[in-house]
């Protein structure tokens, strides 16, 4: 049996033991989840690319659950879990993966691009970096409604050196945003290990110059990670003050699927491995007698059931229709009226996308553009017109 290192948490700290076990259940079913679509990775049933959370599950749980329902999350191309943690139907998340019509976004997404808006799992982005101005535009959304909600932004240490990153920071601060960033500092960005991609290694630092203060948290540890979110998301909610975050975690995978992990040795994989968070906290619960051995051994068993039946659902889900290609693709005019919106569905590039430059006279007079260029909807400020784009091009 592999070492195991006592968890950071004391005992006392322990959640409810209702709460302690569905951390616990959540946390199986990201790490039984990540391991069958590996396998799946593997038999070709999911196309594109596979990065897995395994390792990090104590981050995804522990920061999401300390979220209320109308709060926010979005996160990065490692995401399976944090759509599982928020609550989506593990069926359709693998449906997802298998790029079938009943994933959670109809097989359009894939593994990267996961996204619930029920759930306000806002998503699944493969731009490194690219989701901290939405993340801000969120808590601006919010903000600006006079809603008690917070966002939650989780990405990668090797994220914050992305230039988003200073300019979300610096406007969240200035704004007051009720928005609580997380660096998932899993120690590389790909297979470059911290220390080599950035030059200040205590990431929750990093937020301070932009006037956004920074906490650190135990990522594999459950407890620990919600105690700090919790605080962090607090402060964001009630004193309009953005926090950064940093989780201290490790994946015990390849980047994706396709890593040699030539950057790393075997020794210090298994260092980490013995702060494994599923083992840790499982030993934890079992030992304040919150949970028996046979009761996590049954646990373990119903979530290996629950993901049995998530494959057989995707797989038995049918591929979409070469005739839904161009659906969700454009904006239609009955949907979000603008000029900038289209009627029609081609093909081809839409006569929208040419009017940029246009004269006014020469703009085919639709309905909708009849509206958006100050016609009845009685809608207050009218859209910008074509020809306000042409005047700010000329400055
Ligand atoms: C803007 C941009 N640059 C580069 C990439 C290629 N890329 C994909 S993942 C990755 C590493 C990101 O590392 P980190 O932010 O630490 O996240 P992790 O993969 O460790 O979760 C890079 C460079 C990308 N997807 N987007
Ligand atoms: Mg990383």
């Amino acid at each position: 049996m592999t070492e195991r290192v006592a968890p950071s948490t004391d005992p006392s700290e322990l959640p409810e033991p209702d709460v302690a076990i569905e951390w616990l259940r959540t946390m199986m079913l990201i790490r039984r989840f990540e391991e069958r679509a590996g396998e799946m990775y593997a038999k070709a049933k999911v196309g594109g690319f596979l990065h897995l959370a395994i390792g990090e599950e104590a981050t995804i749980v522990g920061s999401t659950r300390a979220l209320r329902d109308q709060d926010y999350l979005i996160s990065t191309y490692r995401s399976h879990g944090h759509a599982l943690a928020r609550g989506s139907d593990p069926d359709r998340v693998m449906a997802e993966l298998f790029g079938r019509v009943d994933g959670l976004c109809r097989g359009r997404g894939g593994s990267m691009h996961m996204f619930d808006l029920e759930k306000r799992f806002m998503g699944g982005y493969g731009i490194v970096g690219g989701n901290l101005p939405l993340a801000a535009g969120f808590a601006l959304a919010s903000d600006y409604l006079g809603l008690d909600e917070a966002t939650l932004c989780q990405f990668g240490d090797g994220a914050s050196n992305q230039g988003t990153f200073g300019e979300t920071m610096n406007l969240a601060a200035l704004w007051s945003l009720p928005v609580v960033f997380m660096i998932t500092n899993n120690q590389f960005g790909m297979g470059t290990a911290l220390e080599r991609h950035s030059a200040v290694t205590d990431l929750l630092r990093k937020g301070e110059g932009f006037g956004v203060p920074g906490m650190r948290c135990d990522g594999m540890d459950i407890a620990d990670t919600y105690k700090v979110t919790t605080e962090a998301l607090k402060i964001a909610r009630e004193e309009r003050q953005p926090v950064l975050v940093e989780a201290v975690t490790y994946r015990f995978r390849g980047h994706s699927m396709a890593d040699p992990e030539e950057y790393r040795t075997k020794e210090q994989v298994d260092e980490w491995r013995k702060r494994d968070p599923l083992a840790v906290f499982g030993d934890q619960l079992v030992q304040a007698g919150i949970l028996g051995e046979d009761e996590r051994e049954t646990m373990d068993r119903e979530t290996v059931e629950r993901i049995d039946q998530a494959v057989a659902f995707a797989d038995a889900s049918p591929h979409p229709s070469p005739n839904d290609l161009y659906d969700d693709i454009y904006v239609l005019g009955d949907q979000v009226r603008g000029w900038y919106s289209v009627d029609e569905r081609t093909p081809t590039p839409h006569r929208g996308e040419d009017e940029h430059g246009m004269d006014r006279a020469d703009l085919p007079q639709s309905a909708e553009h009849a509206e958006a260029s100050g016609g009845d909807d009685g809608g207050g400020a009218a859209a910008p017109t074509p020809t306000d784009d042409a005047q700010r091009d000329e400055d």
